[in-house]
């Protein structure tokens, strides 16, 4: 399949995103954290060493050995179903990294998805550095994104904000306001992939989903050196137009984030509720079925 991933996912209405150099922790926090607004914050990862480093070479050299779990694109998009959000294979980081300067796989159907760095890429944590507007201690372990052009992620909302930094390559990304979700089709709560829009990005059916062309976007071209503030529950899909690697940053929310959105908070507890039932449902049942039978 063939994707063009500067038009996917639609232009109507598209606007563009508050693009600011270096501001101070303060300003980010009054002009943005606080009222829950994306923003590109450029000029603060100057000398960040992956953004000089991280070529296929070095981490190749460094890293190599060690094994990643690889994402496999389901038409075009690297999401599976309802309640298998990713359909995960295992290969080596250095096989990995050939076959995307090889460009077999550029037409994105492979990604090195959720890559959690310190774990398994240990020798690249030393380079990995923080955001300066976040407490690291807040932050859960940061993950590599390492996509061979064309790899598009599925329109989602996270639970937590989220800062995506971008280290090589461009990615274009479309954003929604929680607001607009009516619009945008999510799964059931009953579902694991709650969290994540029914519409595939890369051949959206209108008949199905018709509000989904109306719905409100902001657009945006992340480039080298980029950092994009992707506040709890604001919906995003993301298009590598090139060879792209990025770091994302999950971090503590305060309550008062979640009671901004009520509704979507309810839900997002519901569908933890459901779902936890039902694993332990299915963990009991598979226990009951591994034990030896009672012979008569
Ligand atoms: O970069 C991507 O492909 C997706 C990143 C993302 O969805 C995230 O950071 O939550």
């Amino acid at each position: 399949m063939s994707i063009n991933c500067s038009t996917l996912g639609g232009e109507t209405y598209a606007m563009n995103i508050e693009r600011l150099c270096r501001p101070t922790r303060e300003e980010f926090e009054r002009r943005f954290l606080r009222p829950q607004r994306p923003v590109v914050i450029t000029g603060a990862m100057e000398n960040w060493a992956p953004l000089r480093h991280w070529t296929n070479e070095y981490m190749k050299a460094r890293a190599g050995e060690r094994t990643i779990r690889v994402s496999t694109a389901h038409r075009g998009v690297h999401f599976k179903g309802a309640n298998q959000i990713l359909d995960y294979s295992s290969m080596k980081f250095s096989e990995y990294i050939d076959l995307v300067a090889s460009h077999e796989i550029s037409d994105g159907r492979l990604y090195a998805t959720v890559v959690p760095i310190q774990k398994t890429l240990p020798e690249l944590w030393p380079d990995v550095a923080f955001p300066p507007y976040l407490d690291r201690e807040d932050c859960a372990s940061p993950n590599m994104w390492f996509g061979p052009g064309r790899n598009v992620s599925p329109l989602h909302y996270d639970s937590t904000h989220n800062f995506l930094t971008q280290i090589r390559g461009k990615k274009r990304v479309l954003l929604f306001h929680p607001d607009e979700a009516s619009r945008l089709y999510p799964f059931s709560f009953r579902h694991h992939s709650m969290h994540i829009s029914q519409v595939n990005m890369v051949e959206p059916d209108h008949g199905r989903f018709p509000e989904f062309q109306r719905a409100e976007r902001m657009e945006v071209v992340l480039e080298p050196g980029d950092m994009l503030f992707i506040p709890l529950f604001w919906w995003h899909a993301v298009f590598g137009i090139e060879e792209n690697l990025s770091i994302n940053y999950w971090w503590r929310t305060p309550v008062s984030a979640y009671l901004r959105y009520p509704r979507q908070t309810a839900r997002g507890v519901g569908g933890l509720v459901v779902n936890g039932a039902r694993s332990l449902w299915n963990a009991r049942a598979s226990k009951a079925s591994a034990q030896p039978r009672a012979t008569s």
